[in-house]
């Protein structure tokens, strides 16, 4: 199996920190690509372009993570990643990385061209769900004892993006359980093997 990255993608990182703490990494080849590039080496496997994309071994090409992570369950590695009890945790973070990734390329645009409505609203969202997160993790949620699953793992990525990529947003103030909980999963050997290079975001 091939699986398509870019070292920047909060995404693909959720792919790679979830190989790596499952021991599948050894049965995947890392591909890493460019991406909105019309010669980039993923399009010929899969016309969406976006990764993390894992190509199988009959070409099949899986994408979007909360496919992918699913799939690596049925592949034997140590422990479950996205058990049912995972399931809502995973897409509120799903869903705030979307949000950060969206306002991420507004600023990414020239000024004259980005929306503030756009900016205002997925500044919201992201900081309404990181939010939730502070207290759930103040209350003695969130519980980093064992290896960790696809919510855990998605959220790693979220912020770990945000600490390297996205410095536009000061995730840490006022989110001290957060932020604790970030360093403790963020000095696993899985995530400091994939951060993120720094961007001027
Ligand atoms: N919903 C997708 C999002 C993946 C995504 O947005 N990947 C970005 C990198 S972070 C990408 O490949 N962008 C390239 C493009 O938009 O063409 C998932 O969960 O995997």
């Amino acid at each position: 199996m091939r699986l398509f990255y870019s070292s920047g993608s909060p995404f693909a990182r959720a792919v790679r920190v979830a190989l790596r703490e499952t021991g599948l990494i050894h049965r995947v080849e890392e591909v890493e690509t460019t991406l909105r590039d019309p010669a980039s080496t993923l399009l010929p496997h899969n016309p969406v372009g976006r990764v993390p994309t894992l190509v199988l071994p009959d070409s099949t090409a899986l994408t979007e993570t909360a496919l992918i992570l699913p799939f690596l369950d049925t592949l034997g590695g140590a422990y479950p990643l996205v058990p049912q009890g995972a399931l809502a945790d995973f897409g509120r973070v799903l869903g705030a990385t979307d949000g950060m990734g969206v306002w991420n390329r507004e600023l990414r645009r020239p000024l004259n061209e980005r929306s503030p409505t756009v900016i205002a609203l997925e500044t919201t969202r992201t900081n309404r769900v990181a939010d939730a997160l502070e207290a759930e993790v103040a209350a003695g949620g969130w519980a980093l004892d064992a290896p960790p699953d696809a919510p855990r793992i998605a959220l790693g990525c979220l912020l770990g993006y945000a600490e390297m990529r996205h410095r536009a947003w000061p995730w840490r103030e006022g989110r001290p359980a957060l932020s604790a909980w970030f360093d403790r999963l963020a000095a696993r050997s899985s995530f400091a093997a994939t951060i993120p290079p720094v961007s001027g975001i």
